[in-house]
């Protein structure tokens, strides 16, 4: 079945699901550059939906808070709020702090009565008195005690009296925003409010950046970072990967912000050059051409260009054979492809230098820039879907038929049952995919993935004997 017959079946009672689903040049247009082409997204999820999106405290305590490596994670919620963000996205930090200890004031009925205050003032005290290291605490509230009307923020600045570090309150509980990316954007705005420019560290920050919105998803900064200080820059702080609280707080001395993801992060890097004229520059540290333009647009704002064109050209010699070698295993593969946001567009470019072609994109959250974006680089015919639930998954998987899915762990195990080839593109089952060396191990996958025994058993299984094997019988 071709995407342009393709119509969800599962939708019939859910008609509000419809302008969430396009296909590129279905209007008769047919612009390869999808300008004109249409979603519906960013908005509240129709009630009845099974949607897969987080919410605003999954994004700001998941994404952008979580990573901070030296503070204290602490939920202002009952438990099952701290238990599931917690090591869902593995926040590769040196130490791994976050993987072994999640903290949270476990409110209870009584306390949704009497109130959580005193409880969380008690919470903050407790756990820094445990862990004199952390350098600070981070407070998200939930949809329950920002309902009963807590002062989280009062709370905090009592403590922060009272410990002598910093306690950052994030206003991020879970109902404020139709989807986690209002997490991001609350989170972006509490760091730069309370940390960033806290501190002035003397010293020359002329050659100095930030990476923005990269996370460090199993390790991804190791195959950029070295990249990039070898042409000559200091990368000063991570937003977030990574990341001490003391670098948050001197951020703003850097020269340039470069910014991987747009969705998550732009926010802040906008924020700086408003109060601190700090230019930046939007980055894809997926895929080969995108990686070496990045290295190629921070060189330009340096006067660094002759170290980049000698580092790009050295590792692209090292990883040009093996994915040529993968070019040609992939030849008429085609892909679907879902995440929450700038990775589908990031990887449409990165499938087709890889010899594959996508036929189906979708994410969870994106705006309507992360759609221009997919429109622009899907063929003509491409299927695009906003915010998918687990039925349209299944339609999408049954009907249309991808070779691989590339997805993240909510979806594995739909993908898996169905005997759909799958790779864990969010939080990667081994990886890291990021930079020249990260596409050899994302082409390795994909492979693995695709050509492994187990889905000509699975599918054996189910379908009728072939003929031959019924004229033996005979
Ligand atoms: Fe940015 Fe991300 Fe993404 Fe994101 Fe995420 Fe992620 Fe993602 Mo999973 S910050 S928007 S909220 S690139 S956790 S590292 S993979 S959905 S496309």
């Amino acid at each position: 079945m071709t995407t342009e017959e393709f119509r969800f079946q599962c939708n019939t009672t859910l008609p509000e699901r419809a302008p969430h689903v396009a296909v590129k040049g279905s209007c008769g247009c047919v612009r390869a550059d999808g300008a004109g082409c249409f979603i519906s997204s960013n908005v509240a999820t129709t009630p009845g939906d099974m949607t897969e999106r987080g919410c605003t405290y999954a994004g700001c305590r998941g994404v952008v808070g979580g990573p901070v490596q030296d503070v204290i994670q602490l939920t202002h919620g009952p438990i099952g709020c701290a238990f599931f963000s917690w090591g869902y996205r593995p926040h590769v930090a040196d130490d791994d702090f976050h993987m072994k200890y999640t903290f949270v004031t476990d409110m209870d009925e009584t306390n949704i009565v009497f109130g959580g205050e005193k409880k969380l003032l008690q919470s903050i005290v407790e756990a820094a008195n445990e862990f004199p290291d952390a350098k600070g605490v981070f407070v998200y509230n939930t949809c329950s005690t920002a309902l009963i009307g807590d002062d989280g923020r009062d709370v905090a600045k009592r403590a922060t009296e009272m410990i002598g570090k910093p306690v950052v309150f994030f206003e991020c509980e879970g109902f404020r925003g139709v989807s986690q990316s209002a997490g991001h954007h609350i989170g972006n705005e509490t760091i730069f409010k309370e940390l960033v420019g806290s501190v002035d560290p003397e010293g020359d920050f002329s050659r100095a950046i930030n990476i923005v919105g990269d996370y460090n998803i199993k390790h991804d900064m190791r195959t950029f970072e070295p990249l990039f200080e070898e042409l000559g820059v200091k990368i000063l702080t991570r937003f977030t990967g990574n990341v001490r609280v003391d670098q948050l707080k001197s951020m703003h001395k850097a020269a340039l912000n470069v910014v991987h993801c747009a969705r998550s992060a732009t926010y802040i890097a906008e924020m700086m050059q408003t109060k601190y004229g700090t230019p930046f520059i939007d980055v894809t540290l997926f895929g080969i051409k995108a990686i070496a333009q990045a290295l190629r647009d921070t060189a330009t704002f340096f006067g660094l260009e002759e170290q980049a064109e000698r580092i790009i050209e050295r590792e692209l010699a090292k990883i040009e054979p093996q994915i040529e070698y993968y070019r040609q295993r992939f030849q008429g593969k085609r892909v679907f492809v879902y995440q929450g946001g700038p990775r589908a567009w990031h990887w449409i470019e990165m499938f087709r230098e890889l010899g594959l072609e996508t036929i189906a994109a979708a994410t969870t959250f994106g705006h309507e820039d992360d759609y221009e974006k997919i429109f622009n680089r899907i063929q003509v015919g491409g299927l695009v879907v906003d915010n998918p639930n687990v039925p349209e998954i299944e339609e999408i998987l049954t009907q249309i038929k991808p070779d691989v899915f590339v997805s993240g762990n909510k979806e594995k195990y739909v993908a898996y049952k169905l005997g759909v080839p799958f790779v864990n593109g969010h939080t990667y089952d081994t990886g890291p995919y990021a930079g020249f060396s990260g596409m050899v191990r994302f082409a390795r996958d994909i492979d693995k993935a695709i050509s492994s025994p187990i889905w000509k058993l699975l599918h054996a299984e189910s379908r009728p004997a072939p003929e031959s094997y019924a004229a033996a019988a005979d």
